[in-house]
């Protein structure tokens, strides 16, 4: 009787031995995408609509993350600025503080708090295509990207909004003298500088006032890309003419708040900045072949479509020579500007 009691009692305590064992040397494991602690719905802000082509593509990358993260993570997408209360220039700041997780956002709209973005916007720097995917696919390009960072933010992929064309309702716009008056609605400052330069009247006014201002007359003209913003927009509707300048490139940055990111486990990463960069070629392809279609449906609106020779061009680019040069010194710096325009003479080579 005895015996059996010992003999129980010696096996009990092997095995709770055994068992607290295998617990103690159990490896500390990082969060699985199954037992991480994520949030029921990631917040993503774009200050356009959702029928824009950069409305599309930051629609496209929230279901390739519930895709590829077999529905684990949840972004949704606010459109229209509707988390800023109208202001397309605190996206950033916002994602930065942590206020909201995600964005979908231009360079230009990213420049206010990263000042680098302006590269971008500098008068001319792009002429075609080639020379926007080499400068961003460059090493200055993955920088600009990873400076994010210092601002408590994680750069994912690029996108693509477009060049900038430029619309008015007065009259048609071939020679700087042509601005001269027009009261041009811009975004930020380097624009504002741009504008004055060629002799129009700039004015800062947040996308969500465009349309009702041009048509309400307290502006004469505005500048945005052709088939990503000016048709889905109905910018037809109060606009006469348009000018293919193609004066400034703007590009989108997928990105999002640098602790939301570090609470995410390896794997989920992999899968967002995945979504990221498959929704974000997804859209440019888009962007790119919505071009001749956009200008097309914009003649048969009525609208009078101008296209400038690089002569023609030449006027304009020495007009906004000096805000390229103070741009370039004073805000991007001299090392992204460089690294940009190396990139984009070898793609022209
Ligand atoms: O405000 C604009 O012009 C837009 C929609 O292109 C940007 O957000 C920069």
């Amino acid at each position: 009787m005895n015996r059996t009691v010992i003999r129980i009692v010696a096996v009990s305590l092997l095995l709770a031995l055994v068992l607290t064992a295998v617990g103690c040397t159990k490896p500390a494991e990082q969060p699985s995408g199954s037992d991480a602690k994520l949030k029921d719905e990631y917040k993503l802000t774009m200050n356009v609509s959702n029928e824009t082509i950069w409305g599309q593509g930051g629609n496209k990358f929230a279901e390739l993350v519930k895709e590829y993260t077999d529905g684990k993570v949840n972004v949704k997408v606010y459109p229209n600025a509707m988390l800023t209360g109208g202001d397309q220039m605190r996206q950033a700041e916002m994602v930065q503080s942590g206020a909201i997780d995600f964005m979908v956002n231009s360079t230009i709209n990213i420049a206010p708090t990263i000042p680098e973005f302006d590269v971008f916007s500098l008068p001319f720097l792009f002429p075609t295509y080639e020379a926007v995917d080499a400068a961003t696919s460059s090493a200055g390009g993955e920088q600009l990207l990873k400076s994010m960072e210092e601002y408590n933010m994680v750069g994912l992929a690029y996108g693509e909004n477009g060049f900038r064309e430029v619309t008015n309702n007065k009259h048609t716009v071939k020679t700087p003298d042509d601005l001269k008056g027009l009261k041009m609605r811009v975004v930020t400052p380097i624009y504002i500088d741009i504008m004055r330069a060629l002799g129009a009247n700039a004015i800062s006014m947040n996308w969500g006032e465009v349309f009702t201002a041009l048509q309400q007359g307290t502006i004469d003209g505005q500048e945005n890309p052709i088939a990503g913003v000016i048709v889905p927009n109905k910018i037809y509707e109060v606009q006469k003419y348009l000018t293919n300048w193609h004066y400034s490139y703007d590009a989108l940055v997928v990105a999002v708040n640098k602790d939301v990111w570090n609470s995410l486990p390896a794997d989920i990463q992999e899968q967002i900045e995945k979504a990221a960069k498959d929704a974000m070629a997804w859209e440019i392809e888009l962007s790119r072949k919505s071009i001749d279609e956009g200008i097309q449906l914009l003649k048969d609106k009525g609208v009078e479509v101008t296209d400038l020779s690089p002569e023609e061009l030449e006027p304009f680019r020495e007009k906004t020579a000096p805000v390229y040069e103070k741009y370039a010194s004073e805000k991007v710096g001299k090392e992204i500007v460089t690294a940009f325009e190396e990139a984009i003479a070898k793609s022209l080579k």
